[in-house]
């Protein structure tokens, strides 16, 4: 069983419903139950003209194995909606690998830490939420000193229903 954190965002076709229904094709992964999931938050796009995200992280404990994972993920993906038509184009549903357990993973198709989880307010403080401060990643880095590099700026945390 490794733990592993899922980074979830979306911009199209209400937001928050499909993270929702994300969540609920997490839990029903083979090998693996729900361990937690973070407030909804909002955010302006890092690419300017594009809707405002809803992010969210969850927690994952899992016995798959971590390329099989991203498939999964991937089909979630497309029974959502989403279609690739450019990177970095508007998505009804992005899922991302950010840790899996302390394994460092560079293959082809991916990469954890998730590359960009670092410097993204909307992925560390969901996960923050979930994981204690004193993680510290594979590759070195402390989450508390990511927190403190990070500021809490332009984010939007959604009360819970
Ligand atoms: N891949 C490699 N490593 C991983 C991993 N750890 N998890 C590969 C998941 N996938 C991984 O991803 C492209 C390829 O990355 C996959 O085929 C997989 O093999 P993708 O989901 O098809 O493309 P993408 O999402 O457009 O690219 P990427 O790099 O995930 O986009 P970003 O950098 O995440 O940017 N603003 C706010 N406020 N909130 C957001 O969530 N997201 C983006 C997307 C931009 N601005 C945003 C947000
Ligand atoms: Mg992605």
């Amino acid at each position: 069983m490794e733990r592993i954190y899922i980074g979830m965002g979306s911009n199209l076709a209400a937001p928050d419903q499909q993270l929702r229904r994300a969540i609920t094709a997490l839990a029903q992964l083979p090998g693996t139950t729900l361990a937690g999931v973070s407030a909804f938050y909002q955010s302006d796009s890092l690419l300017p003209g594009q809707p405002r995200f809803t992010n969210a992280v969850a927690a994952l404990d899992s016995n798959m194995a971590p390329l099989d994972l991203l498939d999964a993920l991937q089909t979630i993906e497309k029974d959502q909606g989403r279609e690739r038509h450019e990177r970095w184009g508007p998505r009804t549903l992005d899922l991302d690998i950010l840790l899996f357990g302390d394994q460092l993973i560079d293959e082809p198709r991916l990469k954890v830490p998730h590359y960009q989880m670092h410097v993204r307010a909307f992925v560390l403080y969901p996960l923050a939420e979930l994981a204690p401060t004193t993680l510290q990643l594979p590759d070195g880095h402390r989450l508390s000193d990511l927190l403190t590099t990070c500021p809490f700026v332009g984010l939007e945390r959604l009360p819970q229903e």
